[in-house]
């Protein structure tokens, strides 16, 4: 579910209705916490032990996990949501990015406690995010080297994935690339999925989900965010997020290529009236 849209996109509306059909095939789904994730389309995979689930109205599905009452550690509450890839499967460039705070002590990361975000299918291809207050790890298997990266506590941080089939992954956190490489193998192909996770196994937490996107990697420079052939109000939205993160000679960063129209690095005014133009264009 969306914000509503800032008053500027309503001098586009006969578009967005003219638009609204090709629309049903987009390339990206988007989750922005504004409703529980299993209405926005999300499968409960488990709810354990009845954790705190809540949210809040800026657009935050906020976790509240602690031990099982009169049940011993280790284990305890948890929230596990997934979704199919299937429509992604042969996907040569895909993104997932997810926007979270959280303040798991970083001992439950080796017990799969904290915030959690996977991308896997059934050939073994797979990246696993394990996430704390202060650190973030990566495992894509455990006969590879196991990533860890500290991150600044009592903050949200925005984590993204990039997949480019058999040849790259890169994993970047509030924009800067943290680690990439050569994949395992190509994902999506036999039962590909995405998951996450909110879980305490020795200590409580509460973990802020703000956000989940996924889908086909938009073209740099397009303006087109969820890669639909139509510059509308559902990439404006996403486009005042990258110009607001963004400004003048201020890297965008890795999710917002698409955003930067003239292609300088930033998204700034000059990057607006671009979009702008194509955006009136598509009529
Ligand atoms: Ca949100
Ligand atoms: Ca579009
Ligand atoms: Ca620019």
């Amino acid at each position: 579910m969306r914000k509503a849209p800032p008053p500027m996109s309503r001098l586009f509306l006969s578009v967005i209705v003219f638009s609204a059909a090709a629309n049903s095939m987009a390339e990206v789904f988007t989750y922005e916490a504004n409703v529980f994730p299993e209405q926005a389309g999300w499968d409960i995979s488990q709810i354990f032990c009845d954790p705190g689930l809540s949210l809040e109205e800026d657009g935050r599905f906020v976790v509240d996990v602690d031990l099982c009452k009169g049940d011993p550690p280790p284990g305890g509450q948890g929230a596990t949501y997934r979704r199919t890839l299937d429509e992604h499967i042969g996907s040569e460039a895909l993104f997932f990015e997810w926007r979270l705070q959280t303040n798991a002590d970083r001992s439950e990361l080796p017990w799969g406690g904290g915030g959690a975000f996977a991308v896997a299918d059934d050939f073994g291809v797979r990246y696993t995010f394990f996430i704390a207050r202060d650190e973030a790890v990566l495992n894509r298997d455990n006969l590879l080297p196991i990533i860890h990266v500290d991150i600044e506590p009592e903050q949200f941080h925005t984590h993204r994935l990039e997949l480019y089939g058999d040849e790259l992954y890169i994993w970047s956190i509030d924009g800067e690339v943290v680690d990439s490489g050569i994949p395992e193998g190509f994902l999506p192909v036999f039962n590909p999925r995405t998951s996450w996770r909110t879980r305490s196994v020795w200590l409580p937490n509460t973990t802020q989900w703000d956000y989940i996107r996924y889908g086909t990697i938009p073209a740099g420079g397009s303006g087109d965010f969820n890669s639909d052939a139509v510059l509308d109000v559902d990439d404006f939205y996403f486009f005042q997020e990258c110009r607001t993160n963004s400004g003048p000679a201020t890297d965008a960063g890795p999710g917002c290529r698409w955003a930067d129209m003239d292609q300088d690095s930033d998204v700034d005014a000059h990057d607006f009236a671009l979009f702008q133009l194509a955006f009136t264009a598509t009529e």
